[in-house]
C-alpha cells in the first residue's frame, strides 16, 4: 500500500457517495481495503465473505491472477488509445470472444463503460435502426414497472423504480411500461420460475393497440429483475413477450447487466430461457468488476442495417471516449479466459440445486415472507417493520457484516449473488449466517 495517503482517512466529507445514506455511513463507515477470491478485508482486519459479488459484478472472484496480470501488463504497454477512427487489437479480440459466447446471430459489440451507458446505447440503437430502415415513426420505448436500467435519463425513463424517477422531472416522452411480474399471493416460496403470471406479457398487446404498433421501437426488460429485489420471470412470460414483439416488429432488448456472464448457469439469460433478444446490454461480469466496461451485443440484422450508404461516412453518431479502452479490454480478455479455464459460465448450473435447497431452508425463520431463487441468485423477502420500511432488512445487512458476511438489501428484500467460484461449504456458511441474523434481528 503506498504511504502517500492515509489508509484510515479521518475526513469523509468530500466524497458524496452514490446510493448511500451518506450521513449515516460516515458516522459508522464500513471500509474495505483488500480482496482475494471469495473474501474482502476490512480496514479493521476482518475477513468478509462476499455474498453479493460486490454489486453483482465480481463473477470470477476477487484478484484472480489472469485478470490482474492482464491489467498490469496492458497499462504498461498501451494505456490509452483514441476510440474514434483508431483501434487497438485487444478491443477487436475481445469483441470476437464476446460474439463467440453470445447467442447465434448476435455477432456485434458496441463498447460502453457501464450498464447505464449500455442501456442508453441500446435505446439509441433501436431508434436509429428503425430510422435507417425508413421506419422513423417507431419512436416509442416500452419498459416495465420495477425495472432497473441504470440511472441515466433513458434508463430511468424506461425503468420503473419510483424512487429513482420521482426527483427528475418528466424524463423521456413516448415511454410506456408493462406491469411487473411479482405475484406473491400465488407464487411465494417458488423454487425457480413461478407458475403464475405469463398472462402479464399480454399487456404488451394492450400497449401496442393503445399507441398503435407502428409507433413502437423497442421493449426493454431484465430477464430476471435484479435491483428491485429479484423478480423471476413466470414460466412462458419471456416467450410471450418475444412473440408479441415479433408480431409487431418491436425490437426486444434484454438488459443482461446482472444476468450476463454466467449468473444463471449459462453465458446469458437468453441461453438459459431459450429466448433470443435483438440486443443484450451487459457490463459488470464482462470484466468481473475490475475495470469499468460495458458492451451492447447486437444482432447481425441490426448491425448490418447501419452498414449501408457511403463508406466514408460515420454510420452511428454515438460512442464514448473510453469505448473499448485498452486496459478495460485486457481486463475483459483476462476475465473471459478465467471463465473459460474454470468453466465459470456454466458453474452456477451445477450449484443451483444445492443453492436452492440451502436458501429455502430459511423458509421457517422469523420475518420471512418469501424466498425466490434462480441460478446463483437468491432473495429472502422480509415482513417490513410497520411504519419503518427497509429498516428490518438494513439491520440484517449490518448484523451480517458484523459477523463477516456481505449481503445486499433493497427495500425489505435481501438479495444474494455470490461470485461463481463459491464452494458448497461457503454456501452453507453464508446461509447459516443469514439464518442466525434473522433469528437475532427485531
Ligand atoms: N441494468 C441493470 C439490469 C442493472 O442491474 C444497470 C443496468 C446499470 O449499471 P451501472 O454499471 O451503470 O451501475 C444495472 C446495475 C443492486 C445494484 O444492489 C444493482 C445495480 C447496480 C448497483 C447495485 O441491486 N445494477
Amino acid at each position: 500500500m503506498p504511504d502517500t495517503y492515509d489508509p484510515a482517512p479521518n475526513d469523509l466529507s468530500s466524497f458524496w457517495m452514490p446510493f448511500t445514506a451518506n450521513r449515516q455511513f460516515k458516522e459508522n463507515p464500513r471500509m474495505l481495503v483488500g480482496a482475494k477470491d471469495m473474501h474482502y478485508d476490512t480496514i479493521e482486519g476482518h475477513k468478509i465473505l462476499d455474498g453479493t459479488a460486490g454489486l453483482w459484478c465480481v463473477n470470477a472472484g476477487h484478484a484472480r491472477p489472469k485478470i490482474v496480470k492482464a491489467v498490469q501488463d496492458q497499462v504498461a504497454e498501451l494505456d490509452y488509445a483514441p476510440a474514434f477512427q483508431m483501434g487497438h487489437p485487444k478491443a477487436f479480440e475481445l469483441a470476437n470472444r464476446i460474439a463467440s459466447i453470445a447467442p447465434e446471430g448476435m455477432n456485434h459489440v458496441f463498447y460502453t463503460n457501464s450498464g447505464s451507458e449500455s442501456v442508453e446505447t441500446a435505446l439509441k440503437t433501436a431508434l436509429a435502426y428503425h430510422k435507417v430502415r425508413g421506419d422513423a415513426g417507431r419512436t416509442r420505448l416500452i419498459g416495465r414497472e420495477r425495472g432497473y436500467h441504470g440511472v441515466n435519463f433513458g434508463g430511468i425513463s424506461v425503468g420503473g423504480i419510483v424512487a429513482n424517477r420521482k426527483m427528475f422531472g418528466t424524463l423521456l416522452s413516448g415511454v410506456d411500461h408493462l406491469p411487473h411480474t411479482h405475484l406473491p399471493e400465488q407464487n411465494a416460496f417458488t423454487k425457480g420460475q413461478p407458475d403464475h403470471g405469463a398472462h402479464l406479457a399480454d399487456d404488451l398487446e394492450r400497449i401496442a393497440q393503445l399507441h398503435d404498433p407502428s409507433t413502437i421501437a423497442a421493449v426493454i426488460i431484465e430477464p430476471v429483475a435484479g435491483s428491485t429485489g429479484v423478480l423471476i420471470p413466470p414460466k412462458g412470460y419471456l416467450e410471450r413477450v418475444r412473440e408479441i414483439c415479433d408480431k409487431y416488429g418491436f425490437l426486444l432488448i434484454f438488459d443482461e447487466v446482472i444476468t450476463g456472464f454466467g449468473r444463471l448457469g449459462s453465458p446469458f439469460a437468453a441461453d438459459f430461457f431459450g429466448v433470443k433478444p435483438d440486443m443484450m446490454t451487459t457490463a459488470k461480469g464482462l470484466t468481473s468488476g475490475v475495470i469499468p466496461m460495458g458492451a451492447v451485443i447486437v444482432s447481425d440484422e441490426i448491425h448490418d442495417a447501419f452498414m449501408r450508404g457511403p463508406e466514408h461516412l460515420i454510420e452511428f453518431f454515438h460512442g464514448y471516449t473510453y469505448s473499448g479502452n485498452p486496459v478495460a479490454a485486457a481486463a475483459g480478455l483476462g476475465t473471459l479466459e478465467t471463465y473459460a479455464d474454470e468453466g465459470l459460465l456454466t458453474r452456477a448450473a451445477s450449484l443451483a440445486d444445492y443453492w436452492q435447497e440451502k436458501l429455502h431452508s430459511l423458509a421457517d425463520h422469523p420475518h420471512v415472507i418469501d424466498i425466490r431463487n434462480i441460478g446463483l441468485i437468491g432473495a429472502v423477502e422480509l415482513q417490513p417493520i410497520e411504519g419503518a420500511p427497509t429498516r428490518r432488512a438494513f439491520s440484517a445487512f449490518l448484523k451480517a457484516f458484523e459477523k463477516g458476511y456481505m449481503i445486499r438489501t433493497t427495500g425489505d428484500i435481501i438479495a444474494l449473488s455470490p461470485p461463481l467460484i463459491i464452494s458448497t461449504e461457503q454456501i452453507d456458511e453464508l446461509i447459516d449466517c443469514l439464518g442466525e441474523v434473522l433469528r437475532e434481528i427485531d
